[in-house]
């Protein structure tokens, strides 16, 4: 309840940002970022994503914050285009409720007209995850198509930890998997997540999907991935969730 009334509190006084990680391609150039949100309470100081998007779940403000996520999001690819930085992506968490909100899909149209050049909603990827089949799948495939029109393209997130039925798969109009960092850390000496992840490359590969693997902390396993055939990685290898100003200067100094 605390949180809930200092969530309120925190969308009224800025105490809500975002925070981008580079995605690297498979020579560790920047190709994206994705963006995670960040609370700093000037009560209890800094508040997990994992203690209050639950939260803001369950009592519907995820609606709110899910709105301020995407005006800030937007904005900064804005900006960061009007720079000049080119990315292939720039992904975005989006919560079932969320995207099954009555006015989610305007309310996006909307913030695409307003920040959006045409070709810059292109870049967009929002990622959602498997509980999006505990729902509707016919409301969730309409909600999906509708952005599609809108040029924006779906990733599935924490791909591997959920318990449901690959056959989703086909029916989502969904471009990318991202391999759970939890099969990703140390890889390259656990035979299990090898033999998981050479059956997500296969089923991405038979499917027509990019694959993102996640959580990269060492060398090694970046290797080991990549010579499987991995693409796309993100992790602290390469580089942890940095505010905007670092972010660009990283991409700066690495182009
Ligand atoms: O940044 P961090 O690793 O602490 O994020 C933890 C979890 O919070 C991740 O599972 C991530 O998907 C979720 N998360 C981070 N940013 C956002 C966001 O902007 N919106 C939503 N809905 N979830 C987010
Ligand atoms: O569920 P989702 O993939 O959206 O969550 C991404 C989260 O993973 C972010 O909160 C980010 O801070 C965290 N993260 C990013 N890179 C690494 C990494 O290399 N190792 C670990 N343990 N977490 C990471
Ligand atoms: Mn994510
Ligand atoms: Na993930």
């Amino acid at each position: 309840l605390q949180i809930e009334r200092l969530l309120h509190f925190a969308l009224e006084n800025q105490e809500i940002r975002l925070c981008y990680q580079p995605i690297v391609d498979e020579n560790k150039l920047i190709v994206g970022a994705e963006c995670l949100v960040r609370w700093y309470s000037g009560r209890l100081g800094e508040i997990a994503p994992m203690q209050f998007i639950p939260i803001a779940e369950q009592t519907g403000l995820i609606i709110r914050l899910g709105e301020h996520i995407l005006v800030t999001a937007f904005s900064t690819l804005r900006d960061w285009h009007e720079r000049g930085m080119e990315l292939q992506q720039f992904s975005i968490n989006v919560s079932v409720r969320q995207l099954l909100h009555h006015d989610f899909v305007n309310h996006v149209q909307v913030l695409v007209e307003h920040y959006l050049s045409p070709g810059l909603a292109g870049k967009v990827v929002f990622e959602i995850t498997e509980t999006v089949i505990a729902a509707d799948v016919h409301s969730v495939v309409t909600a999906m198509n509708e952005l599609q029109r809108l040029g924006i393209r779906f990733s599935m997130d924490d791909f591997g930890t959920g318990y449901s039925s690959l056959s989703y798969l086909k029916q989502l109009p969904v471009e990318e998997l991202k391999i759970d960092r939890g099969f990703a850390h140390n890889v390259c000496k656990d035979e299990e997540s090898q033999a998981l992840i050479s059956a997500i490359l296969h089923i991405a590969n038979t499917l027509g999907l990019t694959v993102v693997a996640e959580g990269i902390e060492k060398e090694e396993d970046f290797v080991f991935l990549r010579d499987l055939g991995c693409r796309c990685f993100q992790g602290y290898h390469f580089s942890p969730p940095l505010e905007g100003d670092d972010y660009i200067r990283l991409l700066t100094h690495c182009s």
